[in-house]
């Protein structure tokens, strides 16, 4: 059994249980198994596996509803390779057991992972599977048994908590020395921090942190760290305290708390308090990183939009932290990103970009290298950035440490380019690393990692599996906006867990890439900037300057090259939708919807925001292929009087202002997805007030509680999304006040659980713990370290060199990520 660190006791176990249940309904069962192994060697999957077991069940349901029923409709998929069955089958989020079925006799066993890839590699590459020395990686081997794992599926994403356990009771079996060398450790640039070298003993830091204490008792709470200094440096404490008396007490009091009987509240308390993190490097390469004109370019989306918002609220975060901590450093924040000498009218050919709104954050452009050592003038698509990455890690390597004048605190990256980086950088400045994915790229196409080869040629997956799975596993932390990215929901496996056990056949077998009950897991949902997207209701905040240009855009009833399409009726609430016109995002299939519902047509109107609307104009394949599809079904549905369709646009403060005016509508946002990794569009307009539908495929089914903050739809069932939609507006009009609730309990979800604050807290939270971390466990993290770096050499190198050079191929993919 895979899966938690705790193995399943024995009658647990699926191939334990099976046999006995295999003997009960023998006849059936093995119908059932002579159809599966009837159709020769093949992947099944799980809708195969049940369709074949009702078939076999003569309509019996105790078979299909019994044991074997629930191992089937666990089974994520099957390798038929008869006489054998082997299923993969996933019980819980983050749990798999792999067994193997006899087919005629009905014998069962249980399988490791690494027994079942090579099944599965049969089908792809029969050589390679049954060739002993084929490359097998297996990250797991080098995790230290003493270094313990989440066990249970609902702890999955909540690592830190888990992390300040372990901490402290590694803490009180193995002494506080660790702790100590941490503190004596600490400084910025040059200068010693909260505790100096003469408290070289644990002893002598306590009856230090006793006198302060009976010190601090006497001094009114807001006396300022500076009439303090003099005593504190006489006991050998440095600045990092406080900047109060009063602030000073509450982190002596945890972390003379920690040193007597170390306990995960205090831990918690204590290292949200240490000054340990004044600088940031954020990695986010491909793209055209920018803040303005560049939404909506190739590989250009939401993520620009995070990474942005994100710095703002470290940096917020980060001023009031070093204010508490009594300190005067100035924070920097650099977010690194490629530069573009063709820029295509944006920023991207700017080597340093002020972050707007910030006062110590900046953009840094570093060019990627031609093999002449020119800078390589035009936009790469990321599925080709590969060979590039090595020399941009080096080069920007250096930038930074000119431009920080030393080595940053935080190394984080974003998706894989972003993320590989970061972990040569961090290895090579020994710095703290997080990994953001927002979207893994493996579960988007399926079967995409037993298939590499049919789609490496576009997309590259040989170069990006390998660089993520190096920089998830070097990662001392991993970010993620929801729990369905890392584990899935109970019917589909998450993002990151797709990656614990998976093989590219004639490349790389991964028998352990990542566990997602890897404490180094952590959920920290993004939100979107309150000062652009805040309730509609704020009416001497609104911006009514432009409400004469977002009339002309929604109601003018001319057909230009910004929109098409005209709303008859105004009095009509509108439904509102804003995305990339990629097929994923679906917007197409919202119009066909809405086209088919009569009902949903006479209650509202319909208002898109997308993509180009001439299909010349662009160059993206999907998007050509949506345009044209948009411009067919506005015909075919004569939707022309009910809808209005803008084209993509790039305004954020505008965009915020729109949401609000369809809000005044009493209309509500529709987010159709076919699948949405997190969907910030989706708290922008909870956030502005407006009732929100959305996609119950991926992020927003996390975000939204169904009927309660926001409604579910199912993408793959537009009858029932467009019905759910109407009855809402139904009931609307019978009930003006329904509308007003859903607005404010969508605002509270908000409040609640999406602001960037929120946010900003846990990451540099996971900063300072995971940064104790990484040096409690030197030794184990040295060897893995080692392995990973062979891996890099030996696999990586290998194949960024093997790449076409930029221009080879004419035809690129392209899409936001
Ligand atoms: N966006 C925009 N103009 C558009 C379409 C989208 O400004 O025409 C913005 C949108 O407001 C959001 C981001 O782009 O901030 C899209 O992020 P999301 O997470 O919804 O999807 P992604 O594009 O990252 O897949
Ligand atoms: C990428 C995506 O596809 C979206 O779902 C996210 O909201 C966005 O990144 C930001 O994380």
């Amino acid at each position: 059994m895979a899966g938690g660190g705790g193995l399943m006791r024995r009658s647990d176990s699926i191939a334990d249980m099976m046999p006995e249940a295999l003997r009960q309904s023998r006849y059936h069962m093995k119908r059932c198994f002579q159809r599966y192994v009837a159709g020769g060697s093949r992947l099944m999957k799980r809708h195969q596996l049940l369709e074949e077991l009702h078939r076999s069940a003569d309509g019996k349901n105790e078979v299909a509803e019994g044991f074997l029923g629930y191992v089937i409709s666990s089974t994520h998929e099957a390798v038929v390779l008869p006489p054998f069955v082997n299923f993969a089958v996933r019980t819980n989020p983050g749990i798999w057991e792999y067994i193997k079925v006899h087919s005629a006799d009905l014998t069962v066993q249980q399988i490791t992972p690494s027994q079942y890839l090579k099944c599965k590699e049969i089908l792809y590459d029969q050589e390679w599977a049954q060739d002993d020395n084929s490359l097998e990686v297996d990250f797991g081997a080098l995790d230290d048994l003493s270094t313990p794992r989440l066990t249970l599926p609902s702890s999955i994403g909540n690592g830190m908590r888990f992390v300040s356990r372990f901490m402290s009771s590694k803490l009180a079996g193995a002494g506080m020395k660790p702790l100590l060398d941490y503190l004596l450790a600490l400084s910025h640039r040059g200068e010693s921090l909260m505790v100096n070298d003469t408290l070289d003993t644990v002893s002598k830091l306590q009856t230090a942190l006793l006198l302060a204490e009976v010190f601090l008792a006497g001094l009114r709470g807001d006396t300022p760290y500076q009439k303090l200094e003099h005593k504190f440096q006489e006991w050998g404490l440095e600045r990092g305290w406080g900047g109060t008396a009063e602030a000073c007490r509450e982190t002596i009091s945890c972390l003379s708390e920690v040193l007597q009987a170390p306990d995960p509240a205090n831990m918690d308390r204590f290292f949200s308090r240490v000054p340990s993190v004044f600088s940031i490097v954020i990695f986010s390469i491909h793209g055209y990183f920018g803040q303005e004109k560049v939404l909506g370019m190739p590989d250009t989306g939401g993520q620009v939009v995070y990474i942005l918002d994100q710095v703002r609220a470290l940096e917020e975060e980060l001023l009031q932290r070093i204010e508490q901590q009594g300190l005067d450093f100035t924070p920097r924040i650099l977010v690194l990103t490629r530069l573009i000498p063709e820029a295509k009218g944006t920023k991207c050919n700017v080597e340093l970009e002020p972050v707007e709104n910030t006062r110590h954050s900046t953009i840094l452009r570093v060019p990627f290298k031609t093999e002449d050592g020119e800078d390589l003038p035009q936009w790469v698509s990321r599925f080709d950035i590969y060979p590039y990455l090595e020399r941009y890690a080096e080069d920007s390597c250096a930038k930074i440490l000119e431009m920080l004048q030393g080595k940053p605190d935080l190394v984080i990256g974003n998706y894989t380019d972003g993320n590989l980086v970061a972990s040569l950088v961090s290895r090579k400045l020994g710095v703290t690393q997080g990994t953001i994915a927002h979207a893994l790229e493996k579960t988007k196409y399926e079967d995409s990692d037993v298939k590499w080869r049919d789609m490496d040629h576009k997309y590259h997956f040989s170069c990006q599996f390998t660089a993520d799975m190096i920089a998830m596993n070097t990662s001392d932390f991993i970010i993620a906006s929801t729990y369905q990215e890392i584990a899935g929901s109970k019917e589909k496996p998450g993002q990151y867990e797709s990656h614990y056990a998976f093989t590219m056949p004639g490349l790389c077998r991964f028998a352990t890439g990542i566990n997602v009950f890897d404490p180094k897991f952590n959920i920290a949902a993004p939100g979107a900037d309150q000062s652009i997207y805040f309730p509609f209701t704020l009416k001497q905040k609104r911006l009514t300057d432009l409400h004469p240009q977002i009339e002309e855009l929604v109601y003018s009833k001319e057909d230009n090259n910004e929109h098409i399409g005209y709303l008859e009726d105004r009095s009509k609430p509108v439904i509102f939708s804003m995305a990339r016109l990629d097929k994923v995002k679906n917007i197409t299939g919202l119009v066909e919807w809405y086209g088919q519902n009569k009902r949903l047509r006479d209650l509202v109107n319909l208002v898109v925001v997308g993509g180009l609307l001439d299909p010349s104009q662009s160059k993206d394949r999907e998007e050509i292929e949506e345009i044209n599809k948009m411009h067919s079904l506005i015909n075919k549905y004569q939707l022309k009087g009910q809808i209005r369709w803008i084209k993509a646009q790039t305004d954020r403060v505008r965009n915020g202002e729109l949401y609000r005016c369809i809000a005044d509508t009493r209309g509500a946002f529709v987010q159709p997805a076919l699948y949405e990794a997190f969907g910030l569009t989706v708290i922008e307009a909870m956030n502005c007030g407006l009732p929100t539908f959305a996609t119950n495929q991926g992020g927003p089914a996390e975000i939204i509680v169904n009927d309660v903050s926001g409604f579910h739809i199912n993408p793959l069932d537009g009858k029932e999304a467009s019905n759910k939609i109407a009855d809402f507006f139904q009931k609307c009009k019978e009930d003006p006040m329904y509308w007003n609730k859903m607005s404010t309990d969508g605002l509270q979800r908000i409040y609640e659980c999406y602001t960037w604050q929120i946010y900003a807290t846990k990451v540099l939270n996971m900063g300072s713990m995971y940064g104790f971390w990484r040096t409690m466990d030197k030794e184990e993290r040295q060897a893995k370290q080692r392995y990973l770096q062979m891996f890099y050499n030996l696999q990586f190198r290998k194949l960024a060199k093997t790449l076409p050079k930029v221009g080879e191929r004419p035809e690129q993919p392209t899409a936001a990520t």
